[in-house]
């Protein structure tokens, strides 16, 4: 059977999809990859293939171990009982921010229908989503970006709890990070599978990273 109760709004604090154990888990790894993260600074914004919006960032990222693997995999059950049975995990990858580090206005990539957030270290301030600017054409989007979103959308507080969010289909954003300490988050995305009808464009899946 299908599952999916994913619909209104575009994002939800499901604390059921990890356990206190497996966060324990991924923050050790985390912390023990952070030394080969690799920093990622980008300046101003771009459409990518005509629709993913892509903003100035600065962060790191490590594309974790066996911790990270396993715990997709174990997100990935809870999440077709929970939220959607027709999506595969994609790509996960642990996020660090400094004091000052952000992610501006962007749309995730193709493979990934929705993330997972969870708060590893550190104190987060909001991310900020946008669903108000969810199906505004793109370059519409891009255009708004440039100018300035004066709205702060709705404030999403991810110590709440693991966060699910349409992240392909809903801009979001990370206001610079207060600090004082080193913000971690593990990310994992997923996506619908190659055989699922209507998608039968391997290369969404295996193409080039174009992580947002
Ligand atoms: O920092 C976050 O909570 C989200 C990061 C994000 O949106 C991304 O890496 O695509
Ligand atoms: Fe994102």
């Amino acid at each position: 059977m299908v599952t999916s109760r994913f619909v209104d709004p575009p994002f939800r604090t499901v604390p059921a999809l990890i356990s206190r154990s497996e966060r324990r888990a991924l923050r050790s790894e985390a912390r023990s990859l952070y030394g080969s993260s690799q920093r990622r600074s980008r300046e101003g914004f771009e459409l990518v293939d005509g629709w993913q919006l892509l903003g100035p960032v600065s962060n790191a990222f490590a594309d974790g171990g066996d911790q990270l693997g396993s715990v997709h995999q174990a997100i990935a059950t809870r999440f077709a009982g929970l939220i959607d049975s027709e999506v595969v995990p994609a790509m996960s990858s642990y996020l660090y921010y400094e004091p000052g580090d952000y992610i501006a206005l962007h749309l995730d990539q193709q493979r990934c229908q929705y993330d997972v957030l969870v708060i590893l270290d550190g104190t987060p301030g909001p991310l900020c989503v946008h669903p108000e600017l969810t199906g505004m054409p793109p370059r519409a989007l891009h255009a708004r970006a440039i100018a300035g979103i004066s709205e702060p959308g709705v404030l999403v507080d991810l110590s709440d709890g693991p966060l699910v969010l349409a992240g392909r289909s809903t801009p979001h954003h990370r206001p610079p990070h207060p600090g004082p300490e080193i913000l971690t988050l593990a990310a994992f995305c997923f996506g619908p599978t190659l055989d699922r009808p209507g998608f039968s464009r391997p290369d969404d899946l295996v193409g080039p990273d174009r992580r947002a």
